[in-house]
């Protein structure tokens, strides 16, 4: 964990901010502790009654990160805010990976998700945020986009402390063990929630007019976390399960069906609590009124898919949504649609549909008359290959805007005219996103390489 130079690695750092943030969020929204032990409690009887499962888990080194692992989401309102975002997440081996337009939902956000990228980091602590910015360039009303802009531009979302590490950081390539826990409390501080709204009730009536988001975003000192997600082995017994802790679920769960073979993400979450908040005061006293902006929600990950297997993955959801009968419930809907999606590893390998990860069999050498350089399906087939599908470790548009939409109510009537917009976040960013499929590529491409040369190694042995 301290390297020679008595530098804390990042892995570490994001660790202990993970763990702080947890136990943070826990005492601001004490459901979200609810929802960690039903989980908890999920997963130890899914792996008990799943021996297989669980024996296949600890063999990738899965089981470990489990229980500790989680995404949150934060809303920033500028460019600035985004780019320093950056800088403080960099700390703590997070890169942005992805770009999210969801401006197609009616949604006046795009969004990126800080995480760690190299198979070893996420092994240790996977820890995301799904991080948005505002794009005030969707509202309509100038006075009110001027509004919000200078209230913005007045605030100070990170302390002066935090600031000074990450400069540190940057310039001597590390923390010691003192300044990483320092650095963990101070950039903690950006994400806590404050009752006391930075504007009055009437300035919040406005921005919230204009959009939900906007008097999120806006209206206070910070971009509070606004969930934290723990991640379940079984998703729909999670879900079964909410109302016997007193949450009640949002209807349908996000993402693909259930499947012997799970893909991508699947997400539930329950509903913003209402939360007392303290206007700006015209005059001295402040006035009370209340803010939704804070929830819960659980998820489960399947396989990383190809641009093959995503491409499909987008068209069968639309039929689901978009032509499936209006009397047939969505959830049979989906079922229905996604009977072309196959589900079984081998057609999803064959297929090209999905991310493998490609290791030696134990044991195994290469029968006479093959050569290394045989292709890896073949390999597979002969049992000299094990090929054990890549976790999805990213986010899902629609998914994500299913969430956005069942926690922001009565969403109806924004309707923007769809504008992706990835070199203006990348500009507000200062660096270019990650590509999630060439990372998932590269560690493919990878795996086999390193395949091949052990078999040619060990047959010039
Ligand atoms: C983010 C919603 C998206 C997810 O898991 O897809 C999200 C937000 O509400 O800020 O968290
Ligand atoms: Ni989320």
């Amino acid at each position: 964990m301290v390297d020679k130079t008595g530098m804390i690695g990042a892995d570490a750092i994001r660790a202990r901010f993970a763990r702080a943030m947890s136990e943070m969020y826990r005492q601001e929204v004490p459901q979200y502790g609810a929802l960690t032990e039903l989980v908890a409690r999920v997963n130890a009887r899914v792996l008990q009654d799943d021996p297989a499962l669980k024996a296949r888990l600890e063999a990738i080194g899965a089981l470990a990160r489990l229980d500790v692992e989680r995404h949150g989401a934060i809303r920033l309102g500028t460019a600035a805010e985004l780019a320093t975002m950056r800088r403080l997440f960099a700390v703590m081996g997070m890169a942005p990976v992805g770009y999210y337009d969801l401006s197609v939902a009616g949604i006046p956000v795009h969004s990126t998700a800080f995480r760690p990228v190299d198979e070893a980091a996420l092994g240790r602590n996977p820890f995301r945020v799904f991080t948005s910015l505002l794009r005030l360039d969707l509202i309509a009303d100038v006075a009110l986009r001027a509004e919000a802009e200078r209230i913005l531009a007045a605030r100070r979302i990170f302390t002066p402390g935090v600031l000074a590490l990450i400069g540190q950081w940057e310039g001597e390539g590390g923390l010691g063990d003192a300044e990483a826990d320092l650095f963990v409390r101070e950039a903690l501080e950006t994400f806590r929630w404050h009752r006391e709204a930075t504007v009055s009730a009437a300035t919040y009536r406005r921005l919230h007019d204009a959009h939900r988001l906007i008097a999120d975003v806006v209206c206070f000192k910070g971009p509070h976390i606004n969930h934290l997600t723990p991640r379940t082995l079984d998703i729909d017994a999670a879900q079964a399960e909410m109302p016997l802790y007193g949450m009640r679920a949002k209807e349908v769960i996000e993402g693909p069906p259930r499947r012997a073979c799970p893909i991508l993400l699947r997400q539930t979450s329950f509903a913003a609590l209402e939360e007392p908040i303290l206007f700006l005061g015209e005059g001295s006293a402040g006035e009370d009124g209340c803010h939704t902006a804070r929830f819960g929600e659980i998820e489960q990950r399947g396989m990383a898919l190809t641009p093959k297997g995503r491409a499909l993955y987008d068209r069968l959801l639309r039929v689901a949504r978009d032509d499936g009968p209006e009397d047939v419930p969505y959830g049979a809907r989906l079922e229905a649609a996604f009977a072309r999606f196959p589900d079984t590893e081998d057609e999803l390998r064959g297929q090209e549909l999905a991310y493998f990860r490609y290791d030696l069999t134990d044991g195994a050498s290469l029968p006479p008359g093959l050569s290394a350089e045989a292709p890896i399906g073949d390999l597979v087939r002969l049992g000299v290959v094990v090929a054990t599908p890549m976790t999805y470790e990213d986010f899902l548009p629609v998914s994500a805007a299913g969430i956005f939409r069942s926690n922001l109510g009565g969403l109806g009537g924004a309707d923007y005219a769809a504008s992706a917009d990835r070199t203006g976040f990348e500009a507000a960013l200062g660096a270019e996103v990650l590509d999630e499929c060439a990372l998932y590529a590269a560690l493919q491409d990878r795996s086999v390489a390193d395949v091949r040369r052990c078999l040619r190694d060990a047959a010039a042995a």
